[in-house]
């Protein structure tokens, strides 16, 4: 079978929405670090969207360390099929990226394309762990962050070559770009802001001030539902184009992109791509990380536990299903600092319908990665908020402790828990086993994720009842409790 290429695209059968514009005419203005499939299903579509009437915008996608997104795509000259999961499976084909880099193999060409004076906009979804933070600061202990310190010229983190490219930019007297994080991160651009100030300080104060003074990081949320691609996925394709597609990407119909106005160069007319130009980023923030991603983590972790593989199924599980939404409207919505007109009760049935959508094999053991940076985005500052409030927080420490139960279980099982603390989770197992009390106390002693909450008993007395109502972490004790709670 041919491959989909810049020679197949004009091929493709005539129901296929392609690039409506001539590639050959645009010009790499923004890098995107993190070109996985998130980026491509999400802001890359964006930009597609405006690159006819604006061809200045087209990406230079950089993986940090992977080669492989490089080498699925270069061969389809940066072409890629969206598919919509609604009803019938509808493929468009990408040609926002014209060019994919792989810093880990050839950081100079990152660092050139950094420096070209056509970039003026640096985007990133590196997902929560790729901040290298501790808390709401860079861990400067973190082994990327060491080593690109003692040698910023040759960066391995997200953060180092953001500021390495900044730092070429200073020293030619070109102007920075704006750099943009696309993460589910509450303030994602003030966090990534002080992180990079506080790397830029640890090497070159002057570079800092610079850094400080001159250029933007904007805050944004982002939502689309966007499961990992499968070869069910590739086969689907492949049959529509008539050509094979090695890494098409797949999500469900809805997107939601709200960015904030604050640019320190050009910056592309996001609001005639579908996205929402806003200055109340944090009560979108709130509203998303707080009732859309705290829901699937809370399903991830229980539903696991129950022996569920899919969002979807777990929301056929009306224990499961009454859980997050109760969570949800008693517990979390009350919390929210919303954008003006919100209305909460909306939102929520809006995200349990999208749970619900049947095209979708969103696997919850994916959105299960990562809990030790998740959680704290998620749902122990919806915890914290409610502490002060005088709120209950008893149906909230649920699906943390279900995550306590869950590396535990894949502990015990063998198996590899994705998590940057990894090790550390996974040990937890060894030193506690069989005492409740001792295994949260242990969890709580990570302050990176606990602290200062592990300080307040009723936070502590809560989880630990939580924990216990979980029992030995069945299927039926997860029902028992998630029907009492
Ligand atoms: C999910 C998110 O994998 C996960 O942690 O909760 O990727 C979620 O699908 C997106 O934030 C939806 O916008």
């Amino acid at each position: 079978m041919s491959r989909l290429n810049e020679a197949t695209l004009a091929a493709l059968p005539p129901a296929i929405v392609r690039p409506a514009y001539d590639r050959t005419k645009t010009r790499i203005g923004i890098v995107h670090i993190g070109a996985g499939a998130f980026h491509r299903a999400h802001q890359a579509v964006h930009i597609d969207d405006l690159l006819a009437d604006d061809p200045d915008w087209a990406i230079c996608g950089v993986s940090l360390r992977s080669a492989d997104v490089r080498d699925a795509l270069g061969p389809q000259d940066g072409l890629y099929t969206l598919a919509l999961l609604g009803g019938n499976l509808s493929l468009r084909v990408i040609g926002a990226i014209r060019e994919l880099l792989c810093a880990r193999e050839e950081p100079q060409a990152v660092l050139a394309r950094l420096a070209d004076p056509a970039v003026r906009l640096v985007t990133l979804t590196i997902t929560e762990k790729g901040y290298c933070l501790s808390g709401d600061a860079l861990d400067l202990a973190h082994p990327d962050i060491a080593h690109d310190v003692a040698s910023p010229q040759a960066p391995a983190s997200a953060i180092g070559y953001v500021v390495a490219g900044l730092a070429l930019r200073r020293a030619a007297d070109i102007a920075p770009y704006t750099v943009l994080s696309c993460d589910n991160l509450a303030d994602n651009g003030g966090r990534l802001r002080r992180a990079a100030l506080q790397y830029a300080q640890a090497f070159d104060p002057d570079l800092a001030r610079w850094i400080e003074t001159e250029v933007a990081f904007p805050r944004s949320m982002v939502d689309s539902i966007t499961p990992a691609t499968d070869d069910a996925l590739r086969e689907r394709v492949a049959a529509q184009l008539g050509c094979a597609d090695a890494w098409p990407v797949q999500r469900e119909p809805y997107t939601q992109w709200v960015i904030e106005d604050h640019f320190c160069n050009a910056r592309p007319a996001f609001e005639r791509a579908g996205a929402t130009i806003s200055d109340d980023i944090a009560g979108y923030d709130h509203a998303k990380l707080r009732l859309l991603n705290a829901p699937h983590s809370a399903l991830a972790y229980l539903g696991s536990l129950m022996g569920i593989e899919t969002v979807a199924d777990a929301m056929r599980q009306p224990a499961l299903a009454g859980f997050v939404e109760r969570l949800m409207r008693a517990d979390i919505a009350p919390t929210l600092d919303a954008p003006r007109g919100f209305d909460p009760d909306a939102y929520t049935d809006a995200i349990l319908a999208r749970f619900r959508n049947p095209d979708i094999r969103h696997l919850l053991s994916q959105i299960a990665w990562d809990g030790s940076q998740k959680l704290p985005v998620r749902i122990l500052g919806t915890i914290a908020d409610a502490l002060v409030a005088g709120r209950p927080i008893d149906r909230l420490c649920l699906p943390v402790a279900a995550w306590m139960r869950f590396v535990r279980r894949q502990a015990r099982n063998g198996v590899a828990l994705v998590d940057p603390l990894a090790d550390t989770l996974s040990a937890l197992d060894r030193t506690t086993a069989g005492d409740a009390s001792a295994a949260v106390a242990a969890f709580l002693a990570l302050d990176a994720m606990f602290a200062p909450m592990s300080g307040d008993e009723r936070f502590v007395a809560a989880l630990r009842d939580a924990y216990m109502a979980l029992g030995d972490a069945t299927p039926g004790a997860v029902s028992r409790a998630l029907a009492a709670a």
